[in-house]
């Protein structure tokens, strides 16, 4: 007997080549864009060019005039059907339609459908809105001056721009060390606003068909089934007549998570016209009204004891929420996970406060490879890391080392309440310092220096929360957070296999295979995965939060080891034993005591089609859903080391090494692929993405010549290293890390040209360090914000 070879059959461990890239390189992927219904009608959106203003009247008579135009919607009009407003995801209101006052840049004011898109952006240009401007609000400091205008007049009981408040931890035991403590770090910084900006933009085509009642919608969604829930509960359709699917996405990141005017206003228009109605939003609207990420201002300090420990952290968090609270994040927190900020380290006690504000900018707050603003907490928790240890003098791979969790302490209780699983921090920090020959750069670093030239190192470690939920302590209104999946095998042991979840190019097709590999034996060519349409896959929350391979994932094994317990039963019968006697290999059961006597999964699944035993039930397929009892928490280490030319102050990328510990990798290849594209949107966050506003509430940033996209020119070289700690509570042992480098990355680059700044005094120049920013910090010696409003 031959054992099945997992990796040859594409199992677990496999880097197997990504099965949906097949047909996406040959411009062969399905879009929500490439999709053409019968009959189908184009809609365009009339977004505002003002950030805060009162509309005195919108005159729509020469739009509906042009030919081809068959619907101008406004406000108004929502409004008699109750849909000129919608529920967000944090348990505010957004306008769908704007009818008392625009309060961004690019909000939807008006939508005209007309039969062809040019005919639709036609019918825009004609609608003609008399706007009466008002001060516009473009940071938290302004939105919360006292004599500031207020943006949400539409909300009853709202005398302020406060849209939250929240706060976690300790405050007098807190207090009480700093009160202790030798010395104490403070730092003062902007995570400026970034973009998403996936190569596909949002869209969606909405069918409601008048004869059936039934309404499909097409569209880019990260999370199809939260979709279907919202539509059935806002727009009061029955949700067993609403279909959601997301076809082929051309990138997420985030982006596609909310519920967007657009897709709403498709909807209404198809159910008013009875014909099928497609939205596909332009580059510029969607980099200017789309989920924006970060938008948040860090005070905080550390409490140091002279021997480098670390004794307590305090932080305050101001968020810019732009005008609506949009955030998708687990109801009860306002502010995502930012408190899972310094899980890696040993610190007994810790208070965070965090308050929201409203201003004039486009909603979003939670996108872009963030699990819940875990992005932002990583980068302040690494950027004060790194002011401590040079406060101290101390070395700061040394200051790590002395402060991170040891191994032999998990499960660890972090002061703010959650149990980070397993890890081998110090194993990780010190490979990657190997790897990037540390010790001798800080010699080369010293020679450099005496012959003018600017050096610097930076490091970023970090653990961070993947995969929401458990169901105890994350829901999304109301709704908890587990996910599923379902399995069929075929007569003939083929295979297919549809989650909760959605891919949006992460190379579900290929991984959600390996696993059922790994638990059948089927060779993972045997096995399609579909993800994203309601009406065939089980109920789950989608993909965010890096949540597919923690949950989804978890679900996949235990939906495959449901098929194997019944593919037992059919084994014992066809080799004609008890079930007790039946042993299990990969692919294949045998008799304990004849182990050449056995039968393949495939003649298994032949047998629950036609040679069944009595009293079973014919058939092979199951489903399962799956509530993880933590998340996951993988660990990284980045290296980079930079050179600024103190001229220019422009600085080149000289090295970057990455160590990361996701636990058991399903496809090496693929998770290889994440950590290169977050570390690449680390370094184009650090370097060249400035999306920001001016004064009047302008978004500076809404093209690709002014918000930068990095291409492989730019782009530096990685260097990846892996450490294996298996997830305890995972079936397979693997953690999330589709937000990994994205995360930790940024704060790695910004340390590391601090670093070479380091004899100038400046502690902080906020992202992105653009040439102009770095120079004006070496000449001045001072720190620079990146806070707006920014002079034009
Ligand atoms: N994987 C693995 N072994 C592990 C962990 C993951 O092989 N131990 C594989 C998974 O099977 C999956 C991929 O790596 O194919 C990412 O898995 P996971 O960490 O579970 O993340 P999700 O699938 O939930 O993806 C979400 C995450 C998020 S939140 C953003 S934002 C982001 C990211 O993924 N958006 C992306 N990576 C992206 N990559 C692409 N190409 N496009 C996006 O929009
Ligand atoms: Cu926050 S970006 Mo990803 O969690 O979809």
């Amino acid at each position: 007997m031959t054992r099945v070879d997992e990796i040859g059959i594409g199992g677990l461990g496999a880097s197997r080549r990504r099965v949906e890239d097949a047909r996406f390189i040959r411009g062969c992927g399905n879009y929500t864009d490439d999709i053409k219904l019968p009959g189908m009608l184009h809609m365009e959106v009339l977004r505002s060019p003002v950030a805060h203003a009162r509309i005195k009247s919108i005159d729509t008579s020469a739009a509906w005039a042009i030919p081809g135009v068959r619907l101008v919607l406004t406000g108004e009009m929502a409004a008699q059907r109750n849909l000129a407003w919608m529920p967000t995801l944090s348990y505010d209101t957004q306008a769908v339609l704007a009818t008392d006052k625009v309060r961004f840049q690019g909000q939807e004011v008006a939508c005209v459908v007309a039969d062809d898109p040019y005919t639709a952006k036609d019918g825009c240009e004609a609608i003609v809105v008399e706007y009466e401007q008002l001060p516009a609000i473009v940071n938290p400091t302004q939105a919360l001056a006292p004599d500031a205008p207020l943006i949400r007049d539409d909300k009853e009981g709202q005398t302020d721009n406060v849209c939250y408040r929240w706060e976690v931890g300790d405050k007098a035991g807190t207090d009480r060390a700093f009160a202790r403590a030798d010395k104490v770090t403070r730092l003062k910084l902007h995570y400026p606003r970034s973009h998403p900006s996936p190569i596909e933009c949002c869209g969606s085509i909405a069918n409601y068909d008048p004869a059936t009642g039934k309404l499909t919608v097409y569209m880019t969604s990260q999370a199809p089934h939260i979709i279907r829930a919202a539509v059935a509960l806002v727009a009061e359709l029955p949700e067993h007549l609403i279909r959601i699917v997301s076809p082929d996405i051309g990138g997420g990141f985030g982006n596609k998570v909310p519920v967007y005017p657009g897709y709403v206003c498709s909807i209404l228009c198809s159910i008013l016209l009875g014909k099928p109605v497609k939205w596909t939003e332009d580059k510029s609207g969607n980099l200017i009204s789309t989920g924006f990420a970060r938008d948040m201002y860090f005070d905080g300090e550390l409490a140091l004891r002279e021997d480098g420990r670390i004794l307590a952290l305090r932080f305050h968090a101001d968020t810019d929420q732009g005008a609506f609270f949009s955030d998708a994040q687990p109801s009860k927190f306002k502010i995502g996970l930012v408190h899972s900020a310094f899980a890696c380290y040993d610190i007994p006690v810790g208070h965070i406060t965090a308050r929201g504000a409203y201003t004039n900018k486009a909603p979003g707050g939670v996108a872009y490879r963030c699990s819940f603003r875990v992005t932002e907490a990583m980068f302040f928790q690494e950027r004060i890391i790194a002011a401590a240890a040079a406060d101290l003098g101390m070395d700061p791979a040394e200051f790590r080392r002395v402060n991170l969790v040891r191994d032999d302490q998990f499960p660890y209780r972090t002061p703010f309440g959650f149990l980070t699983d397993s890890g081998q921090y110090r194993r990780c920090l010190d490979l990657g310092l190997d790897a990037i020959g540390y010790e001798d750069f800080l010699k080369d670093k010293e020679e450099a220096r005496l012959r003018g030239r600017r050096l610097g190192i930076g490091i970023s470690t970090m653990t961070e929360p993947l995969g929401a939920g458990n169901s105890r302590e994350y829901d999304i209104l109301g709704i908890k957070m587990f996910d599923s999946a379902e399995l069929r095998v075929h007569p003939t042991g083929k295979a297919i296999l549809r989650t909760g979840a959605k891919s949006q190019g992460q190379g579900h097709e290929t991984t959600w295979a390996q696993i059922v590999s790994h638990e059948l034996g089927i060779p993972a060519a045997d096995v399609v995965v579909e993800e994203g349409d309601t009406d065939t896959a089980p109920f789950g929350m989608g993909t965010y939060a890096s949540r597919s391979t923690p949950v989804a994932g978890a679900a996949v094994s235990m939906v495959s080891r449901k098929i194997r317990a019944k593919a037992r039963k059919l084994a014992a019968h066809l080799l004609e034993v008890s079930e007790e006697d039946v042993e299990w290999e990969l692919g294949r059961f045998f008799v304990r005591s004849a182990p050449n006597r056995g039968v393949t999964i495939q003649e298994c699944a032949m047998a629950a089609y036609g040679n069944m035993p009595d009293g079973l039930e014919p058939g092979l397929e199951n489903n399962a859903y799956y509530d993880p009892p933590n998340l996951t928490w993988p660990f990284a280490c980045y290296l980079v080391i930079v050179e600024v030319d103190p001229e220019t102050g422009v600085w080149d990328v000289l090295r970057v090494v990455a160590v990361d510990d996701c636990g058991v990798r399903i496809n090496p290849m693929i998770v290889e692929g994440q950590i290169t594209g977050g570390l690449t949107e680390a370094y184009a966050m650090s370097n060249m993405q400035f999306m920001t506003f001016d004064a009047e509430g302008n978004c500076v940033g809404s093209n690709y010549l002014d918000y930068l996209l990095p291409t492989a020119w730019e782009t530096p070289g990685f260097e990846l290293h892996e450490v294996v700690t298996p997830c305890p509570h995972h079936p397979i042992g693997a953690k999330g890390v589709g937000e990994c480098a994205a995360v930790g990355g940024p704060a790695a680059f910004v340390n590391a040209v601090l670093d070479a700044l380091s004899d100038t005094g400046v502690r902080n120049i906020d992202m992105p360090l653009l040439p102009d920013r770095v120079w004006e910090a070496i000449t001045t010696g001072r720190d620079v914000s990146g806070a707006p409003p920014v002079k034009t």
